[in-house]
């Protein structure tokens, strides 16, 4: 794949060039990020594909992610700095690590796939959505496997109940016709990515939109112990249609990692109630004067949503202390540091 691309074709926006000055053209070139590897970025530009180097002073927030954008030595393999992102589709790491996580960045559409199976999941769909909406990146339900199931419009039906005016699309993944379902979010110069539990079909998509391009694909998959391939990178490629998609490996965890996530926006429903309840900071924990509850009570409001958005609320609220922990730490760090210099500085001088 050494083919060129113009900056129109890999999905350049103004708004990138916005904090970039003609200086740093003379020195520099804008590249789109395709892969991030521990010793470097696979790059595509107008030179084709390339390795670059990431020196120790570029930092982005959560990493640099598949699809930012970042301007390139003209003369060295090396990365000068990230230009500012569009979007951010970010989690926080599993386990005691405190860090977010990118998982790409400057997307246009956000393929949020399940299977038409047990793999369905309204909570976890819910999850899903709210990190996209809260990224302004427009959500697409992928149902796959519909063709091994009684009636995929049950779980349609269930899906666009989960957030207001969601697109939701049923298909046989393995089937290029039903696969023409994801066409209107692949214009040319677009920006997608699938994600989704292990096997619910992502790569399958994603190599049915890429099309010819396939077969250069399957160097990134790995054979798991059943002998599937299993995802254990992310990549993007560019489609027949000449938009970008983005494999990522299967999650088994999302814990929110937005710093104040808009949850009304998947919780529209929650959030009328909440306007009526007595007290305006109810926490929608006592049945007194609460409309929410109200609600859950009267049947109009299922129970295991309204448990959802607060299990969504208390995680988005430890991100949140979180993040605050870790930019306080370096902050005394740095000035710690600051410190030691003065000091060694004050010493000397003596
Ligand atoms: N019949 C049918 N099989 C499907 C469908 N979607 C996926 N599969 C099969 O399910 C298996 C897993 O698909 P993958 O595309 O590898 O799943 P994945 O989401 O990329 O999995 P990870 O990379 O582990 O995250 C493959 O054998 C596919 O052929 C579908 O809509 N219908
Ligand atoms: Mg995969
Ligand atoms: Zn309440």
């Amino acid at each position: 794949m050494s083919s060129t691309f113009s900056l129109h074709q890999l999905g350049w926006r103004p708004e990138y060039a916005q904090h970039l000055t003609l200086d740093d053209f003379e020195v520099g070139y804008p590249a789109r990020v395709a892969a991030v590897h521990r010793d470097g970025l696979v790059v595509f530009s107008s030179r084709g594909q390339g390795t670059v180097v990431v020196p120790r002073h570029v930092e982005a927030d959560a990493g640099i992610a598949v699809g930012d954008w970042v301007l390139v030595e003209h003369e060295a393999d090396r990365v000068i700095r990230l230009l500012e992102r569009q979007s951010l589709v970010a989690r926080m790491a599993a386990g005691e690590d405190h860090r977010r996580q990118s998982i790409a960045a400057n997307l246009d559409a956000l393929f949020i796939v399940s299977s038409c199976n047990d793999d369905f999941n309204p909570s976890r769909l819910e999850r899903y959505l709210a990190l996209a909406l809260d990224a302004s990146i427009t959500p697409v339900v992928v149902l796959t496997k519909a063709d091994l199931c009684d009636d995929a419009g049950d779980y349609v039906a269930m899906a666009e109940r989960l957030a207001p005016s969601i697109a939701v699309v049923a298909l046989n993944a393995t089937h290029s016709a039903s696969v023409g379902q994801l066409l209107p979010w692949l214009a040319p110069g677009k920006t997608v990515a699938f994600v989704g539990s292990s096997g619910v079909g992502k790569s399958t998509l994603a190599n049915a939109v890429i099309g010819d391009a396939v077969q250069l694909t399957q160097g990134i998959r790995e054979d798991d112990a059943r002998g599937r391939h299993t995802t254990t990178s992310r990549d993007m490629f560019p489609t027949m249609t000449g938009a970008w998609v983005i494999d990522t490996p299967g999650m088994r965890e999302l814990r929110l990692g937005a710093i104040v996530p808009d949850l009304g926006a998947v919780f529209d429903d929650v959030a009328a109630f909440a306007a009526q309840c007595r007290f305006r900071d109810c926490r929608h924990e006592d049945d007194a004067g609460c409309a929410v509850r109200q609600a859950v009570m009267e049947g109009t409001l299922e129970a295991r949503r309204l448990d959802n958005y607060r299990k969504l609320q208390r995680e988005a609220a430890h991100a949140q202390r979180s993040i605050r922990e870790e930019r306080e730490h370096g902050r005394q760090f740095g000035a710690l540091v600051r410190q030691a210099v003065r000091s060694k500085r004050e010493r000397l001088e003596q």
